[in-house]
């Protein structure tokens, strides 16, 4: 695996002939849009809060659903940023719909896992609060010969993201490989972090997390028409 970079910005990761698109953009939004969204986020009912076993999530526009999604309002504080980064045409020409909001307490984390059919094929991420490393694996059937499946030999790179910044994943990024972070406290800035350079961050450095509150915007494509039944006999 190899990485190079496009004005600072991309990195197109090379394993086998596909290129595997990632955009990783530092200080996207700026200090005050940082704690503005933070404040939102913990201003939002006790109730639209989800705990799942390290983490623990809220869902904004609605739940995908492959008969389609009954969209919901996105509220202003959200929309104006499903804008700012579709208007980077991450969506083909879309505008998000859709926005999932991790909260990770120090020390934890989320499975590796895809992002499944349900969304447009491009996964975007704005950090809040705390970096982390996003660690991409093989999926299990991709494994050649007979060696055993772990996800240490299915590892194959992290991404390092820092507060403030979005990332965006696109192609075989998303649609192939699956992703995760490791539940811990502190982590080890090896080689394997393939966007190192662009993130201020030195090799060999160890950085300690603390409360991260990530923002995943995707667009969901497959939206229930609601008809206005108003007036009908
Ligand atoms: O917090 C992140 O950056 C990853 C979130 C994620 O993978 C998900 O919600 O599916």
């Amino acid at each position: 695996i190899t990485s190079i970079c496009k004005r600072h910005l991309s990195i197109i990761v090379f394993k086998g002939d596909a290129p595997q698109t990632v955009y990783y953009i530092p200080d996207f939004i700026s200090e005050d849009e940082e704690s503005y969204l933070l404040q939102q986020v913990y201003k939002a009912p006790k109730t639209k809060w989800t705990q799942l076993s390290g983490r623990r999530l809220q869902n904004w526009g609605g739940l995908p659903h492959p008969r389609g999604m009954v969209p919901e309002k996105i509220p202003d504080w959200l929309q104006a940023f499903c804008e700012k980064i579709s208007s980077l045409d991450a969506f083909g020409g879309k505008t998000a719909n859709h926005v999932l909001v991790n909260e990770y307490k120090q020390g934890e984390g989320i499975m590796p896992h895809e992002d499944g059919p349900l969304y447009h094929p491009t996964v975007t991420t704005i950090s809040l609060g705390s970096h982390t490393l996003l660690d991409f694996y093989k999926p299990v059937s991709c494994m050649e010969g007979e060696a055993p499946q772990t996800e240490d030999n299915r590892y194959l790179l992290s991404l390092l993201v820092m507060p403030r910044s979005l990332l965006i994943l696109q192609d075989e990024m998303y649609q192939h490989l699956l992703h995760g972070i490791q539940g811990q406290t502190h982590d080890l800035l090896t080689e394997q972090v393939v966007n190192l350079s662009f993130t201020g961050a030195l090799p060999g450095e160890t950085l300690t997390r603390g409360t991260r509150v990530s923002l995943t915007i995707r667009h969901v494509p497959k939206v229930m028409k609601m008809k206005l039944m108003l007036g009908r006999k």
